[in-house]
């Protein structure tokens, strides 16, 4: 069997993907998600340009050979635009592989370790009041765990903040402007905020329900150890990206200060940058995911790893993860031991015509397909109804005017 065609196709509805679409000789086809947020045109460039020349030709079901050939083979490696490219590429030949084998992906990958994934949804509010009663209403509808945020008073605008009508919607899009959006961030009011808010839903909700928060990336690690230690009493399952990535010897500090735990790893792009995180067990879950690390290949090498170290995986899941990615990543959460949580943002009814799936919600579990391969696909049509639509990604500026984190 021999790889005839790669197509990188871009669609907008209602937000940017980038999908790669592999026919073989045989008339197989096999997608693959490489949407990098905000930076969608540049991994459309090195798949187009660099990496589609090199597939014409070669045998598909050859998947980790591939892998190697296009990570060692570009010399310049790691990196989200390198790693989301390849991740496309892997993700579509195992959906072929799954296809010639006529067995969905997990059976594949060991099989069932779960008969069903548990995820989490994003409740939030402009104030306390409406964040409570909207993870009250995810609680209603069968979800187990909830992820928590809500606006922080005196700021104008906060990261996660779509409130109940923007949920209710599936609309939450941060990258909402071709030229970045400038909010205000600040930490003060930020630390004062969120412990009264896990107070209160933890008042009104009882100590059972699963709580999130995420903290995305804003914090020092000894601010971050103040505010891990603050939430201890409200028993979070876990407080994700509290310190920016870059700064992984912070964790240690965070660690030894706070038994809150603690999750991160959605900007990562390798096992290299989680490898000293999941060694040194400073996180307890690892939230890479198919499209940024690399694929299925790559990301099941990382969860290896976590196993070793008893972390767990708790995979990024976005509405700007393509559908593809969330079945992708679907196979792999039910296949892996050490499956912890799955993010879960349902994609708007136009994104899901553009791409017809078969994993369904039901009880606060997403099940996934039994078709062959990933049980995903791309209806060329409906996708070229939708063109590209320039968006970029807020950013944070402190009251003095300083360039924060967003
Ligand atoms: C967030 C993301 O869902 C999350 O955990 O961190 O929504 C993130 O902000 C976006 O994926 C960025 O594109
Ligand atoms: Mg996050």
């Amino acid at each position: 069997m021999k790889i005839t065609d790669v197509d990188v196709i871009v669609t907008c509805p209602g937000r940017n993907f980038v999908t790669v679409r592999i026919t073989t000789d045989q008339g197989l086809t096999g997608v693959g998600d490489a949407t990098l947020n905000g930076r969608e045109l540049a991994v459309v460039s090195y798949l187009r340009e660099h990496l589609a020349p090199l597939l014409i030709g070669r045998d598909p079901l050859r998947v980790d050979d591939t892998w190697h050939y296009l990570y060692r083979g570009a010399y310049w490696r790691r990196g989200p635009v390198t790693m989301t490219s390849i991740a496309g590429v892997d993700t579509a030949l195992w959906d072929i592989k799954g296809k010639v084998a006529g067995l969905p992906v997990y059976q594949l990958l060991g099989g069932r370790s779960r008969d069903a994934v548990t995820v989490y949804g994003h409740a939030s509010g402009a104030t306390v009041e409406e964040a409570v009663a909207d993870a009250a209403g995810y609680l209603e509808r069968g979800y187990r765990a909830v992820r928590v945020q809500s606006a922080i008073p005196g700021l104008d605008s906060t990261y996660g903040i779509g409130g109940v009508a923007t949920a209710a919607a599936h609309a939450y899009e941060p990258a909402d402007s071709a030229i970045p959006t400038e909010n205000v961030w600040d930490t003060e009011a930020y630390l004062d905020h969120v412990p009264q808010l896990f107070a209160a839903v933890r008042r009104e909700l009882g100590p059972l329900p699963r709580l999130l928060h995420d903290v995305h990336h804003r914090l020092t690690p000894n601010e971050a150890a103040r505010l891990g230690k603050e939430l201890e009493p409200y028993h979070l399952t876990w407080m994700e990206d509290p310190v920016p990535a870059e700064m992984q010897d912070g964790y240690r500090h965070l660690r030894a200060h706070t038994t809150t735990p603690i999750a991160t790893g959605e900007v990562f792009s390798s096992i290299y940058d989680c490898e000293l995180l999941i060694r040194e067990r400073l996180i307890d879950y690892i939230r890479t995911t198919v499209v940024h690390a690399g694929g299925i290949t790559h990301l099941r090498r990382i969860f290896d790893l976590a196993a070793l170290y008893d972390v767990r995986s708790g995979s990024h899941g976005a509405t700007d993860l393509s559908p593809v990615c969330l079945a992708a990543a679907l196979h792999v959460d039910t296949a892996i031991p050490n499956f912890g949580l799955q993010e879960y943002m349902p994609h708007t009814p136009e994104t899901d015509e553009v791409f017809p799936h078969s994993y369904r919600f039901e009880d606060g579990m997403l099940h996934v397909g039994e078709a062959p391969g990933l049980g995903v696909d791309i209806d060329l049509e409906k996708a070229a109804q939708y063109p590209y639509q320039p968006a970029s990604l807020p950013v944070n500026r402190l009251r003095d005017g300083t360039m924060f984190h967003w």
